[in-house]
This record gives structure tokens, C-alpha cells and sequence, in this order.
């Protein structure tokens, strides 16, 4: 497999169709400068246009973790909150993750703190490994998260468990965030976690694409829509699927007890 670099922060790496995103700042324990805010997109932008690309998966190179958090060895001048404000829109980058139509697994070793976790909650999968260590501690530096913490934490776990996180600071190991919904698989072992994303991943791109794009947009849709209309949505998309190539191979396959063979069709 080879892997391509975008920029020196970020690698990509295609194996079959599952597109792999590194983040390459190991020394650093991957903390977030300029080159990851740009190259997280980059990378996600050329695997949504693959289509050969059927799931992506976020890793972090090194042992040390995902993630620890914007780099706050970044060095910058005074500024008043408006020139804050401005360059606050640079943590927007993680809405590109929001934006990739595929679904995207994050794989969570050692630490994923502050905006490492944010990236973390925008992935539709988190996959921990036994030794993950993860935390929000934003505040503890007079500060409040910046990436879409404060708003996606509660979309995954129960509010009070996002308000005790975003108020404590404190770091959860992998067994406390299963047990809270943070992430939904804990690897057997530290060395396992990527052989078992990988695994997930390469399950998940055999399934015809267009359902499991119009899944996830479902199921992203209802954390924003009332009811009725997400319904609605729902119908549409099935209505949608339904006649495809795929879902009749699928039925095919079924009856005629064979592996069926998907087009994106
Ligand atoms: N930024 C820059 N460098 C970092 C960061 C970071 N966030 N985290 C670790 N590093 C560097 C260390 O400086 C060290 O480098 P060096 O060897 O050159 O000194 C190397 O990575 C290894 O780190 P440690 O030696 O500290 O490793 P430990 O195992 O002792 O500790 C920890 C690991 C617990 C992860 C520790 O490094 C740590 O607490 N890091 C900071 C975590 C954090 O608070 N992140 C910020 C979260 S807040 C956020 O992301 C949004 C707000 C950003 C505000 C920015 C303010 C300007």
C-alpha cells in the first residue's frame, strides 16, 4: 500500500476501497497546526471524489495517540476577540467531515484530547483501543472548545455525560467512553485497533454504496430534523434505492443463495 503524501502533516494511503488518513505530526503527538486544518481536508476531498474509495478511516501516526489538541506550542501575536473570531473559522475545518458523503471511522489510540476529540465526534465511527485516553480540557486553559465540541459531544453522548466531561475535564480511559457511548468498539488489544478498523472499514465498502451513503444522511439528517420530515427524508431515499441495480442483485443473490456482486448502481 502505498502512501501519498498531502502535505508534511497529513498522509493518505488507498487500500482497496477503503481510503486512509494520517495524521503525521508523531512528535507532537499529532497536535493540530495549520497543515493538518488544511490537509484533513484535502485528503478527504480527494477520497470522496475516488470512486473507488467506499469508506475512509482517520488514524494518527506514532504510538504516543491520535491526537493531543491544537498545538498550543503555536506561536501568535496579541489579538482582540474579533481577530479571534476571524481566524476561529480555520476549526471550521473539521466540517468537512460532516460534508463527506462516505462514511468515515475514526481509529482512537492514546490520547485524543481537546481538538483531537472534536475531530474524533465529527466521525460517524469511533473505534478506541484499550489504552485510549480521552478529554476534553478546554477549560482548565480558560478556554471553551473550539472545533464543535461543545455542540457534537451531546449529540453522541447524553447530555449530562457532556456537561460532566465539558465542565470536569477530565480524561475517560476507552472502557468509561464505551460505557457512555463515546465510542461504540474498543479493539481487543492496543496492537489489534487497526487490523479491526480495517476490518469494519472493508465490511462496510462491501455493501452497496448508495445505500450505505443514504444511511448515513438519514441518520446525520435526524439530529438536525423534526420528526415528520425526517420520515419524509427517510421514504425518499428508500424510494430512491429501491429500484437501484444494487438492491435487486441484493434480493437476487438472496434467493438464488450466492455473494452478490455490487456496482454503485
Ligand atoms: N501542542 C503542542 N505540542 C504538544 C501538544 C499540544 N497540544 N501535546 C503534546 N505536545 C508535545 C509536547 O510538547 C512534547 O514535545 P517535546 O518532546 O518537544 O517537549 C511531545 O508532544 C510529547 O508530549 P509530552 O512530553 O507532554 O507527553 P506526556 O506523555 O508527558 O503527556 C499529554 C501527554 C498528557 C497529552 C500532554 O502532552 C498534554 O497534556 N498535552 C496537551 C493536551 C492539551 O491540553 N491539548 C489542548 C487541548 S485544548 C484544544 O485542543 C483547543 C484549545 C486550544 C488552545 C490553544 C491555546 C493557544
Amino acid at each position: 500500500k502505498v502512501v501519498e503524501s498531502i502535505n508534511d502533516a497529513v498522509n493518505v494511503c488507498r487500500d482497496g476501497n477503503v481510503g486512509w488518513v494520517i495524521l503525521n505530526r508523531p512528535k507532537q503527538i499529532n497536535a493540530i497546526n495549520d497543515e493538518i486544518r488544511v490537509g484533513v481536508p484535502e485528503a478527504l476531498e480527494q477520497f470522496e471524489k475516488d470512486k473507488e474509495i467506499r469508506v475512509i478511516v482517520i488514524r494518527g501516526e506514532g504510538e504516543r495517540g491520535l491526537c493531543a489538541g491544537a498545538d498550543i506550542k503555536e506561536r501568535r501575536g496579541p489579538e482582540n476577540s474579533l481577530q479571534v473570531r476571524k481566524r476561529m473559522e480555520c476549526a471550521r475545518w473539521i466540517e468537512s467531515i460532516d460534508q463527506t458523503t462516505k462514511p468515515v471511522i475514526v481509529a482512537i489510540h492514546g490520547y485524543c484530547m481537546g481538538g483531537g476529540l472534536e475531530l474524533a465526534l465529527a466521525c460517524d465511527i469511533r473505534y478506541a483501543s484499550p489504552n485510549a485516553v480521552m478529554a476534553l480540557p478546554e477549560t482548565g486553559l480558560g478556554l471553551i472548545p473550539g472545533g464543535g465540541g461543545t455542540q457534537r459531544l451531546s449529540r453522541v453522548v447524553a447530555p449530562g455525560h457532556a456537561l460532566d466531561m465539558l465542565l470536569s475535564g477530565d480524561r475517560l480511559d476507552a472502557a468509561r467512553a464505551r460505557s457512555i457511548g463515546l465510542v461504540t468498539r474498543v479493539a481487543e488489544t492496543q496492537e489489534s485497533l487497526l487490523q479491526e478498523v480495517s476490518e469494519l472499514a472493508q465490511k462496510i465498502a462491501m455493501k452497496p454504496p448508495l445505500a450505505t451513503t443514504y444511511v448515513k444522511r438519514a441518520a446525520r439528517a435526524s439530529l438536525e430534523l423534526e420528526l415528520k420530515r425526517g420520515l419524509d427524508l427517510e421514504l425518499d431515499l428508500f424510494a430512491l434505492l429501491a429500484p437501484t441495480e444494487d438492491a435487486r442483485e441484493a434480493a437476487s443473490a438472496f434467493s438464488e443463495r450466492r455473494s452478490p456482486n455490487f456496482i454503485g448502481e
